[in-house]
């Protein structure tokens, strides 16, 4: 059985800025390769919205989108589906696009989310934990699908669900988490690859946004991460690693391409040394820059240029000091420029300063701070409840909002 393997897609993704439509280019290239390549099924990794609400906007294309693919490619057949501990024969079409959601599009239980919409409208198929055999032409081929859950209980979660591989057919894991191989720092309860059941060939794992392919420690089966279509946290690791698909052959032997999408924009991540710099020395360096990087450019889409300024400023100088706003503007329809300052530094840093350089280097999370302030001013003390208020209140429910008070 030939499928094709794609990871995150958010949709949505920079809805408001100059990068608007890059997720929905990718995402139609991705899908065009699948078609031209005639695979049987298309399993995709979660994440493929961006937000958890995507506006009528994102959604309608990315419906327009799955049916249209679904018309391109056979429908496939659903043999066997064991969920929640209970087995049941089938034989029922499904679209060809199979799918875990991701903790962009997770949502409280009583809540819908976009992909449980997507699947009800007959676009997508979405697993949220359950084992299904799949029947394409004549053959056939184990999915054993988790979507996102919390990374505080998941490793227990996945012990005890314990997915059974199907007898005389390829077996595959498709799961969005993070892993202690692939994300430094990780509180203990975080999934190592030996937490993936060993009993699998074949492991698909979302949420990473780099491609990389690794092996399980204890039955060497692939651990694969397609990466994302779309660049988004703007990463080192995504400016030296390609956007593209995978085209898996799950025959006795399971043989694997990666396809590059060729027209995914161009990342440059650039270290700029800020050590005893003035701001204008520092300007004036990402100005040479930007100048050879539209000499050398010859893609379609106008490069991103990331440029993380690291170390500590001259004397008398402060971080807000370095401003690429004269930069950004001049350069504005020959290159986007996204700037870090997290790793930037001076001897005087204000409060307000170490707030903001604290948020970004993630030390306190927006979130943290919002519910803090919402503490003190509505006087709660009750975490539980600050914390379902300021989700209910972040998308815009008021009513819900209402009854927690
Ligand atoms: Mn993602």
């Amino acid at each position: 059985m030939k499928i094709a393997i794609i990871g995150d897609m958010h949709l949505g993704f920079d809805h408001h800025g100059p990068r608007k439509n890059d997720s929905f280019i990718n995402a139609r290239e991705a899908f065009d390769i699948a078609i031209s390549e005639k695979v049987d099924l298309i399993i995709q990794t979660g994440d493929l919205f961006h937000e958890r609400l995507p506006k009528p906007e994102v959604l309608s294309p990315a419906i327009q989108l799955m049916n249209s693919v679904k018309s391109k490619l056979n429908s496939p057949k659903i043999i066997n589906r064991i969920y929640d501990g209970k087995e049941e024969l089938l034989n029922k079409e499904i679209p060809p696009i199979v799918l875990i959601y991701g903790n962009h599009e997770k949502r409280p239980p009583e809540y819908i989310n976009p992909l449980q919409m997507l699947h009800g409208a007959g676009s997508v198929y979405l697993m949220e934990q359950e084992s299904l055999v799949i029947e394409a032409g004549k053959e056939r081929i184990g999915i054993h699908g988790l979507s996102s859950v919390s990374e505080t209980y998941v490793k227990e979660l996945v012990k005890d669900w314990n997915p059974k591989a199907f007898p005389n057919m390829k077996n595959l894991l498709l799961i969005h988490q993070n892993f202690q191989e692939l994300l430094p720092k990780q509180p203990p309860e975080t999934m190592s690859y030996s937490d993936l059941p060993s009993n699998m060939d074949y492991h698909i794992l979302g949420h990473i946004h780099w491609a990389q392919t690794e092996k399980h420690p204890k039955s060497k089966a692939p651990i694969v991460l397609p990466g994302s279509t779309v660049m988004t946290d703007l990463k080192w690791i995504e400016s030296k690693s390609k956007k593209g698909i995978l085209i898996v052959d799950f025959k006795e032997r399971i043989s694997s391409k990666f396809v590059e999408l060729k027209n995914s924009r161009i990342l440059h991540y650039e270290v700029i040394n800020a050590k005893g710099k003035k701001p204008s020395d520092i300007t004036n360096e990402i100005q040479e820059d930007i100048i050879k990087k539209i000499e050398y450019h010859n893609h379609k889409l106008i490069p991103l240029l990331r440029y993380s300024i690291r170390g500590e400023l001259a004397d008398g100088f402060i971080p807000s000091d370095v401003s690429l706003r004269p930069l950004v503007k001049k350069y504005i329809d020959r290159v986007l420029i996204k700037i870090d300052k997290s790793k930037l530094t001076s001897k005087i840093l204000s409060e307000k300063a170490k707030l903001v350089s604290d948020l970004k280097q993630n030390k306190v999370s927006v979130e943290a701070l919002g519910i803090k302030i919402l503490s003190e001013k509505m006087k709660i003390k009750d975490l539980d409840k600050l914390s379902f208020l300021f989700n209910a209140l972040g998308d815009g429910d008021l009513e819900a909002a209402e009854k927690l008070l």
